[in-house]
């Protein structure tokens, strides 16, 4: 979406000159500019949100699409639920990915949901769904270029279901040691979706093996590039955490940041 490896280096280390000045971490920032937004922690929060960006493109009248993920951890909260409902009442321009990646935390799908599949859960709102291999590139831009594409000719939300894996943890402080190491390893061994979207390039002659290596050298270059740059650039300072926070300035106004 355009976002650059130094700003997100910078999210994630907190630094004053992150997207959100050091208020939030990792994913959690946005870019109306570019056209995205940083996820709420609030599971399933995402969905009634982006029902109310696509219902401001409908109302002005904008040929754009809000897409929007969620978990399957997250398709068990009652949002998810309302805010599909309202998306598929208003016929919104909104396409809802919904990764079944096996684990809702340490939770497995069985003993979230009593439905197989996450798609079965939209038909009831009336929004038709597909679920796909989550992990082959080419079924997941299929599947996403079609319920964009409809949904921008006015035909309403659209519900994508990834079937895919969850190979780390919910989150870094999560060492996932209930996941079973057999379980692992066979995903990452065949179904890889990176492994396989460049088998597939390769067997169909679209790129030779040496320039894939200097996409690669390229990348990590790039985002070392990015990581000495930020890695020292000051933390922010503790009195700019209240601007934006309240209403009203707080007493030391001087301390207001020209920046915020
Ligand atoms: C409304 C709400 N309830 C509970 C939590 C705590 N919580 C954080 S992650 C998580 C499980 C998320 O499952 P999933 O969406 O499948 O994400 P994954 O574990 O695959 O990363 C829960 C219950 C939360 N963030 N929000
Ligand atoms: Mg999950």
């Amino acid at each position: 979406m355009g976002a650059q490896p130094i700003e997100i280096l910078r999210q994630y280390m907190a630094k004053a000159d992150s997207p959100t000045h050091g208020r939030e971490l990792n994913l959690h920032f946005n870019d109306l500019e570019k056209g995205y937004l940083g996820q709420i922690s609030h599971l399933g929060d995402m969905i009634p949100v982006m029902a109310g960006i696509a219902l401001s493109f409908k109302l002005r009248g904008e040929a754009r699409v809000g897409l929007v993920y969620i978990g399957d951890g997250g398709t068990s909260t009652g949002t998810f639920h309302e805010g599909l409902n309202l998306a598929a009442v208003q016929r919104l321009p909104l396409v809802v990915i919904g990764e079944y990646n096996h684990w809702a935390y340490s939770t497995p799908p069985q003993k979230q949901f009593a439905v197989k599949d996450l798609a079965e859960k939209t038909m009831g709102y009336g929004i038709p769904a597909v679920t796909v291999d989550g992990n082959d590139v080419f079924a997941v831009y299929e599947a996403t270029k079609f319920a964009v594409e409809r949904a921008r000719r006015g035909k309403g939300v659209h519900f994508i279901e990834v079937k895919t894996y969850r190979r780390k943890g919910h989150a870094e402080h999560d060492d996932q040691h209930y996941v079973p190491k057999e379980e692992l390893e066979q995903w990452a061994k065949a179904n890889d979706p990176v492994d396989r979207y460049v088998q597939r390039l390769l067997a169909a002659d679209r790129v030779a093996e040496g320039d894939l290596k200097d996409i690669d050298d390229r990348v990590r270059v790039e985002v070392d590039q990015a990581t000495d740059a930020c890695v020292d650039e000051p933390l922010p300072e503790p009195q700019t955490a209240l601007p934006s926070v309240y209403v009203d300035p707080p007493a030391a106004g001087k301390l207001w940041f020209k920046s915020l």
